[in-house]
């Protein structure tokens, strides 16, 4: 397949040695851009190609979802290049200066999410086998264009690509980000913002933590006392928040638009005081608590001998699977240290088949590994090998989020103010330099369904404070999702990841600076 990749776009690999030069202008040389996540195969074909106020977009004639990807592709390009990119459906090869997509039907090695991206002297064509892949190629073509691309005004630019050819495919099929709505809630527009930041380097996932101790942030029509009382505040007692079911929807489909499965979770047994504030009826002595705006674990649980739960849970299955296209629901089933070991393993015994009735695959934090799994169950590693090993002898799945590595709420160091350190601190290199596959002995990449980074919000107020968690560690998460280990070496990472400061400051992501990175703002200003 690698043969027939360079043999069709004709490389000269001799000459790259001789044009070698990162700055050069014309760019020329493809192998010289810093993409993140790293590619499969970049091979340079040494000439330049220029994006034009005049370019339209191609697609295949008859793909109401190409012509979708198109006009995603174009309103990335518009408002910076000043080009009015159409999108034209199209049963011929345009001409000159324009942007072709389409899907090829005989590469399965592209699999759901893998390109082809090939920048000729006159025309720009990202291939895939699915449509997800074209969405994965648009962002190898944004780190191409200068970053003022990612501005939403007009910029004093050219438009310039250096030749050649990406072949690429992800290492793991899933690659996720999860945000703690519930500790503080945030609305619509800043979950829209993170999962456009999660699209730019190619993750497909966003877990929604939905619910636990502090606030339900989900209305469900059946049961609607979660959302009148239980979303009523949040850590350190602010005003709280919950979607609507429209706004619900709404997310969802932002999501799908950029090829992003949501992941609904609903925490439980545990991690449920804000839904027992709502409804006394789920606790064993009938009686509500206040509601919680501390951040202690491990108190609350629903009474897993009483059938009004197993109700409640339906309900809330029901709603929240039926505004869901994804294949997914998670469970949480973390620290209910407040249910007995027996109740516990007998509640999620009892959980899982609500969750199938529904058509989802259940996911669980890996505490759900002590009951009895249903076949096709995900278990999130975050603290246990054991947990983790019992999954794994069940023939789950596991998605690696080491809270050591992993929990994008871990302070970077000592100084860090925002986050947390029960885990450790994690620099930037430290969240980078694992492998998922070799983490944890007697788990092997046949086990690993991807990795997430999940991002608790106990200590995270609003947008400004999330990025400053998540900026720049979730650039290295996508990495770890999507490159092969053996491609990842820090210190080519760590110069990609200081080429990506540009970027952050034309989006206005409050990313930190840490110093293991080069970002180079010294000198650039002495230029
Ligand atoms: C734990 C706990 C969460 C906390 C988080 C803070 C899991 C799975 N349960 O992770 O409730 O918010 O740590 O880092």
């Amino acid at each position: 397949m690698k043969v027939s990749f360079f043999n069709k776009i004709g490389l000269v690999l001799i000459l790259l040695v001789a044009f070698n030069s990162c700055s050069s202008y014309p760019p020329t040389d493809l192998t010289k851009n810093s993409i993140i996540p790293k590619p499969v195969a970049v091979v340079a074909t040494l000439g330049t190609f220029e994006l034009t106020k005049d370019a339209a977009v191609y697609v295949p004639e008859g793909s109401d979802e190409l012509m979708q990807i198109g006009n995603y592709l174009a309103t990335l390009l518009n408002g910076s290049t000043g080009s009015n990119l159409t999108v034209q459906p199209t049963p011929n090869i345009p001409l000159k200066g324009n942007i072709l997509l389409s899907l090829v039907s005989d590469d399965n090695e592209l699999g759901e999410e893998g390109y082809e991206l090939i920048i000729g002297n006159d025309l720009v064509h990202i291939s895939a086998f699915q449509p997800a892949g074209l969405v994965r190629g648009i962002q190898t073509l944004r780190q191409l264009l200068p970053a003022g691309v990612e501005a939403d005004n007009l910029q004093e630019s050219r438009w310039l690509l250096a030749t050649g050819a990406i072949r690429d495919f992800p290492e793991y099929a899933y690659r996720g980000a999860m945000l703690d709505v519930a500790r503080h809630f945030f609305g619509v527009e800043d979950v829209k913002r993170y999962i456009d930041h999660i699209a730019m380097y190619k993750m497909n996932v966003l877990h929604l933590h939905l619910t636990d101790d502090q606030g339900w942030r989900v209305e469900i029509k059946s049961w609607p006392n979660l959302t009148i009382h239980g979303a009523t505040t949040q850590v350190g007692g602010g005003q709280g928040g919950f979607y609507t079911q429209e706004e619900y929807k709404e997310l969802v489909r932002y999501a799908q638009e950029r090829y992003i499965t949501i992941v609904p979770e609903v925490d439980m047994p545990g991690h449920t005081n804000a839904a027992l504030a709502s409804y006394p009826a789920l606790t064993c002595d009938g009686r509500a608590p206040e509601l919680y705006t501390g951040t202690s674990v491990g108190f609350s649980t629903l009474c897993t001998s009483k059938e009004v739960v197993y109700q409640f849970i339906d309900d809330v299955v029901r709603e929240l699977s039926e505004m869901t296209p994804g294949p997914y629901f998670h469970i949480g089933g973390d620290e209910s240290h407040s249910t007995k070991e027996a109740d516990y393993i007998y509640f999620v015994n009892r959980v899982q088949p609500i969750i199938e009735s529904y058509g989802k695959r259940v996911i669980g934090w890996d505490e759900i590994a002590n009951a009895t799994l249903v076949d096709n169950a995900v278990v999130q590693y975050w603290a246990k090998d054991e947990n983790a090993l019992k999954a794994v002898e069940q023939g789950a799945k596991v998605i690696m989020s080491p809270a050591s590595r992993a929990y994008m709420d871990m302070k970077y160091d000592s100084t860090t103010v925002l986050g947390l350190s029960w885990a450790g601190t994690i620099e930037v290199d430290h969240a980078y330099n694992w492998d998922p596959a070799t983490l944890v002995d007697g788990i092997g990449r046949e086990n690993i369904l991807g990795v997430e980074a999940p991002l608790w919000t106990e200590t995270v107020t609003n947008m400004d404070e999330i990025e400053q968690l998540v900026f720049p560690r979730i650039v290295g998460y996508a990495e770890i999702g999507w490159s092969r280990p053996e491609m990842r070496k820090w210190d080519d990472y760590k110069v990609r990841l200081a080429q990506q400061r540009e970027r952050f400051e034309v989006l206005g992501i409050n990313y930190y600076p840490s110093p293991l990175v080069p970002w180079h703002k010294e000198d650039e200003k002495v230029k």
